[in-house]
């Protein structure tokens, strides 16, 4: 026999949970593209209190459509071991080339970040952040749907430690700091510079290199990096996401270790 109201209570009272016990946590990330997850799942895994906030119903961002809709994503050498390490099967097309599935990519990174301990919010969207002494301690949030139907309802808060844009070409969490926060990023113009045209090899290592501090208390990973300090696009080549998400983590676990 099932029982209705058990079902509902069942939801309502395991998402309030869920949502209670990361009302302040030690990173927030924004997005759940390659970038975002691989960062999750790094955080997570080391053992950090970690939410992730992602606007649509799925999670996997620019990934599942590999490029122009042909499923299939390149990842070039150096960060085919984040794919095996994360039990991704990849197949070399040429040397230093190589291949996944787009939707198993997705999946998989979902689900092992998950498994890692992440904690993933959908249809949920970051639309402001909150600042103190200088520094962002937290983000405002919204459910998408109140933001899509323009809906004239105030959000909520989480407190985070450190924040990850991972937001990909919109590099939403920076914009709203530059727009609405009365101090410079930590770029060459103290605004969000922007993405520049496609040049895959070039980007990817740009995108490296860009995965920093903002501004203080959020880093940046992934497209939003390039995005940000003002490098070029890469296309349907993945690298530089898993790898940068990997290093927003490993830097936002360095001061929090630092921190404690
Ligand atoms: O765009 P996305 O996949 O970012 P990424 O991890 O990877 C970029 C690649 O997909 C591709 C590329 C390189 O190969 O250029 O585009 O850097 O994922 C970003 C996610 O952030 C969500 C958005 O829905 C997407 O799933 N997002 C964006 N703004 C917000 C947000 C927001 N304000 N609140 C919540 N989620």
């Amino acid at each position: 026999m099932l029982d209705e109201t058990i079902i509902t209570r069942a939801i309502i009272e395991r998402y309030m949970d869920k949502l209670q016990s990361h009302l302040e946590v030690d990173a927030a990330i924004v997005g759940g593209g390659p970038a975002g997850l691989v960062a999750g799942y790094k955080l997570a895994q080391a053992g950090y209190k970690t939410a992730l906030f992602e606007r649509k119903l799925s999670i996997g961002g620019g990934m599942w459509g590999g490029g122009m809709m042909f499923n299939e994503i390149v990842v070039q050498q150096e960060a085919k071991r984040i794919l095996d390490e994360m039990g991704v099967a990849t197949r070399q097309f040429e040397p230093s080339y190589h291949t996944a599935d787009s939707v198993l990519c997705a999946s998989t990174l979902c689900s092992q970040a998950c498994q890692a301990g992440l904690t993933i919010f959908n249809l949920v969207s970051v639309e402001d952040v909150m600042v103190r002494d200088h520094r962002v301690v937290g983000l405002v949030i919204n459910w998408s749907a109140v933001e899509m139907a323009k809906l004239h309802v105030d959000p909520l808060t989480i407190r985070a430690r450190y924040t990850i844009d991972a937001t990909g070409h919109a590099a939403e969490v920076v914009r709203t700091i530059a727009r609405k926060v009365d101090a410079s990023l930590f770029t060459k113009t103290g605004e969000v510079v922007g993405e520049r045209s496609l040049w895959a090899e070039v980007a990817e290592s740009h995108t490296l290199d860009n995965t920093r501090e903002a501004f203080p208390g959020v880093f940046t990973a992934g497209m939003c990096s390039n995005a940000t300090f003002g490098s070029y696009r890469m296309g349907p080549v993945f690298g530089g996401m898993l790898l940068s998400g990997e290093k927003a983590a490993q830097m936002v676990g360095e001061r929090l270790k630092a921190e404690k």
